[in-house]
Formats: structure tokens, C-alpha cells, sequence
């Protein structure tokens, strides 16, 4: 059998600062949930199966421009480069990349353990020979993987980030990120990042509330992950989904809504009330002009890009280099 990959935890073991932060955006008076608390296992469940909908392009989009240019990336990429994807999840990206790219290692970072762990095991058992390590980490506050990438230190990293993931950070929290990713890039790493593009306001609204309520039930989900993270007893029936595209920020901001007036109780010592229409922002998902993207990724330190998209210009991806 194949051996289990190599597995490294680099979470602070202490989780209070965290639920500090959960309960200060709660106690705010505009009150907000950051979307990582979205995926448990049961969110994670409901973001694949959004993933799948014909509503919710953005997937599909980028799955399809990766394919379509495959052999223009891959001759782009570093040879032999190490492969580092973060957010890797199933590793499903990563691994179907695998047929077009042959990296020296692949490192999968996320913050779920455990599945981390059978995803690489499972890219293990179609590429025996190449050499899988999963870290797990909550790399929107840290990334530290310096020591790891100077183990093979001849082969530059290549810092795969897909998914528009990046749209989930306000601009200074996405300065920060793709700093952090700079600083461990040296002068030959590169990333390869997906951002989603503005688009008629249609198709952006009705990827954000799917006709199946898949998108309404991942949103709801989270104050599930509140009650158990800080005890607090919401009830996600006296709320609901809504997401509405902010043009003036070039977002959309999804929000549960209070259907009713409601005491909700967070924990031992904290109180929150809601007025009837009053909202919970629980993810903002920022679209780009390709040219404001790639401001974004200048300013980070980032001039060298280039850009694939789709025929319709609905989703790009970056690779950026120092
Ligand atoms: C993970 N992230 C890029 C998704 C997005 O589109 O902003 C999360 C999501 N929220 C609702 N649907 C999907």
C-alpha cells in the first residue's frame, strides 16, 4: 500500500482569538460572519454541489479556460516547479493539472485535516513517484511555508490559488495575502490565481441565488457553525438568504436577513438583538476588470502577468510573477 502522505499542522492550537473575532463582528452594529466559518462538512458539501449548478458559472468557467489553454500555461509554469495549492480541498484541480504539468512535489494547503489528507493520498496513488505533502494551516491569516519549500530549494514554487477565491477579500486583506505569497516566491516563484470578472448584472445575481436554494443553504449553514463554535443559539428559520450585487464596489454582498425581531444569545455573556429586515453580511465576492486585477496584483508586487480568459470574458487567469 502506498504510504500515508506527510502531513504538517501549522494552526495555532488556540482557537479563542478566532471566536473573539467571530463574536466582535457579530456584536458590530452593521453585523458580519467572515466567510471561512462558512465551510464545515456540511458547507463544504453545499459549496461542491453549488460548484456543480448551471447558475454558478464561475467553476465551470475557469475549468474550462484551464482546459481549452492547458499546454499555454503548462509551457509558461517553472519546469519542475513545486506545486503549491492553496484552499487545495478534494485537490480535485490539482489533480486533473496533473495531466498537463509534472511539478518536482506537490503541497496542498487547507485548513481541513483530515481531507487533505485522503485527497493527497489519493493524487499519491496515480503519481506514486511524486512526492505529496499536505499542510494544514489557515493561510488567510499566516502562511508560512518557507522552511518546506527550502527543502527543494533548485525548484521555485508555483502558487496555485484558483476559484476567485481572492474576491472574498477586501482589497487590504487581499494586498496582505498575495504579499505573503510574494515573500516565498523568490525571484523565480510564480502564481497562477483565477478572479472572477464583472459581467452583466444577471448572470452575476442569479449565480448568488440559484433557483435550487443551494446558495441559500450554505449561507444559512453558517450560523449552524456559530451556534456550536460560540454556543450561541440563532434560528436559521428566522432568517434568510439574500445577495445583491453592490456596483459602486463591484461586489456581491451576500446577507442573512432577520424575518422577524429576535434575541439572539452568543455564548455566556453576550446578547444580540435584531429589528425585523436587519442583515448579517456574510461574504462580499468582488469582481474585477481584467485591468483592476491586475493593478491589484501590481501593487502586491506582481507586475509580470498574463491573462487567460473565456470567450465571453466572464473569468480570467493570472500568472503573475515578482
Ligand atoms: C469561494 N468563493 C470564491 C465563492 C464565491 O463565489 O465568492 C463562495 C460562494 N459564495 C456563494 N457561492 C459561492
Amino acid at each position: 500500500a502506498t504510504p500515508l502522505p506527510r502531513l504538517e499542522n501549522l494552526l495555532p492550537p488556540d482557537q479563542a482569538k478566532e471566536k473573539q473575532q467571530l463574536l466582535d463582528g457579530l456584536m458590530q452594529s452593521q453585523a458580519s460572519i467572515n466567510p471561512k466559518f462558512f465551510y464545515d462538512e456540511i458547507g463544504c458539501q453545499l459549496f461542491t454541489r453549488l460548484c456543480e449548478l448551471e447558475e454558478y458559472y464561475p467553476t465551470r468557467t475557469e475549468a474550462g479556460i484551464l482546459r481549452h489553454y492547458a499546454g499555454e500555461i503548462s509551457a509558461a509554469l517553472r519546469p519542475q516547479a513545486q506545486w503549491v495549492d492553496l484552499g487545495c480541498g478534494d485537490c480535485s484541480k490539482t489533480r486533473s493539472w496533473l495531466q498537463h504539468f509534472s511539478p518536482s512535489r506537490v503541497i496542498g494547503v487547507d485548513i481541513a485535516g483530515d481531507y487533505i489528507r485522503a485527497c493527497l493520498a489519493n493524487i499519491a496513488d496515480g503519481y506514486p513517484d511524486l512526492e505529496c505533502v499536505g499542510v494544514i494551516s489557515d493561510f488567510t491569516r499566516r502562511l508560512d511555508l518557507k522552511d518546506l519549500l527550502a527543502e527543494d530549494a533548485d525548484s521555485p514554487p508555483v502558487f496555485f490559488y484558483p476559484g476567485s477565491s481572492i474576491g472574498n477579500f477586501d482589497r487590504n486583506q487581499a494586498l496582505r495575502l498575495l504579499r505573503r505569497i510574494l515573500e516565498h516566491c523568490g525571484q523565480r516563484g510564480q502564481l497562477l490565481i483565477g478572479a472572477d470578472l464583472v459581467k452583466p448584472l444577471p448572470v452575476m445575481e442569479a449565480a448568488y441565488n440559484d433557483s435550487q436554494g443551494l446558495t441559500a443553504a450554505f449561507n444559512l449553514n453558517v450560523l449552524r457553525v456559530v451556534n456550536r463554535l460560540l454556543q450561541a443559539d440563532f434560528n436559521p428559520d428566522a432568517f434568510e438568504h439574500s445577495a445583491v450585487y453592490d456596483a459602486r464596489n463591484s461586489r456581491i454582498e451576500m446577507r442573512l436577513i432577520a424575518t422577524r425581531p429576535q434575541t439572539v444569545r452568543l455564548g455566556s455573556s453576550a446578547v444580540r438583538q435584531f429589528r425585523r429586515g436587519e442583515y448579517i453580511i456574510t461574504e462580499h465576492s468582488h469582481k474585477y476588470t481584467p485591468a483592476g486585477f491586475g493593478l491589484l496584483l501590481a501593487e502586491a508586487g506582481f507586475p509580470r502577468q498574463q491573462m487567460w480568459t473565456d470567450a465571453r470574458g466572464w473569468f480570467g487567469i493570472f500568472l503573475a510573477e515578482p
